[in-house]
């Protein structure tokens, strides 16, 4: 069903709204057939969130605005669903903290690295970095070890939406700070990060860029990731509520 044909009136119109912009990143290139699973797995945690950002989330959030804007080097690691699901708030995060955006893949293809590129570019980014075969992180022997000269291999603070759990870990072990968006409170990736969004990326993206084009982000440090991840676990565990979510 093309986006023209969705009924805003329909009550699930934004998560149908959501499943077209990933399909349309499949047909455009961008997106892996892999990343429509991931994109389900994704819905099912939200759906079990109450599909609304937690007060969890919240702190995340301006404990990951504060990092980003105090780094030295933050670099933002793109992959093909942070691409379809939220090119533009990418760009804006990349602008609101001097981050640079660079393409990290799990699922190797150099054509889709080109199309992610050139979706960021029409988004605004004034750059895109590639992995180079010049440079690697340590602790990873998958082709996701291959990086940037200027961006991830420098970076002090990356963050890497939507991440599998065995880079998460590599760039912990290569010393960076990692923060990362992830719906999934039990998964790898958010129990390695330093700081976890368990929010949907399409919801916490406007709002961390907000967060970070505050001129002193508040940081609630310091940052107690587990605790966090603890909540947003019990948030899912809570009885159901009587009526199904909108
Ligand atoms: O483009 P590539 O090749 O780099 O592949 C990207 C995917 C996402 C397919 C790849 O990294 C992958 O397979 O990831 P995983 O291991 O399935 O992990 C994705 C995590 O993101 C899961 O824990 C999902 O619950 C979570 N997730 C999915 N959609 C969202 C999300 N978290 C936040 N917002 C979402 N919209």
């Amino acid at each position: 069903m093309p986006p023209s044909d969705l009924p805003t009136s329909h009550p699930r119109y934004l998560s149908l709204l959501t499943r077209e912009r990933i399909v349309a990143g499949v047909e455009r290139g961008v997106t892996s057939l892999h990343g429509l699973i991931a994109h389900g797995r994704g819905e099912a945690f939200d759906y079990l969130l109450g599909e609304r950002t937690h007060p969890f989330a919240a702190r995340a959030i301006s404990a990951a605005a504060a990092a980003l804007r105090a780094a030295r080097h933050p670099v933002i690691s793109v992959n093909g669903n942070a691409c379809a699901l939220a090119a533009p708030d990418l760009v804006a995060l990349a602008h609101a903290t001097g981050a640079k955006l660079e393409v990290n893949l799990f699922h190797t293809s150099p054509a889709r690295e080109l199309a992610i590129r050139d979706m960021l570019l029409e988004c605004g980014a004034p750059s895109v970095l590639l992995p180079s075969k010049t440079h690697a992180i340590a602790h990873i022997d998958h082709n996701r070890k291959w990086v940037h000269p200027e961006g991830i291999f420098l970076a002090d603070v990356v963050c890497v939406p939507l991440e599998d759990g065995d880079r998460c870990q590599a760039l912990v072990d290569n010393g960076k700070v990692v923060i990362t968006i992830d719906l999934n409170p039990l998964s790898r990736t958010a129990r390695s990060a330093h700081i976890t969004i368990v929010d949907n990326l399409t919801r916490c993206l406007p709002l961390l860029v907000a967060a970070a084009r505050q001129p002193d982000p508040t940081d609630p440090s310091p940052w107690n990731n587990l605790a966090a991840l603890a909540e947003a676990e019990q948030a899912i565990r809570r009885p159901l509520p009587p009526n199904p979510i909108p």
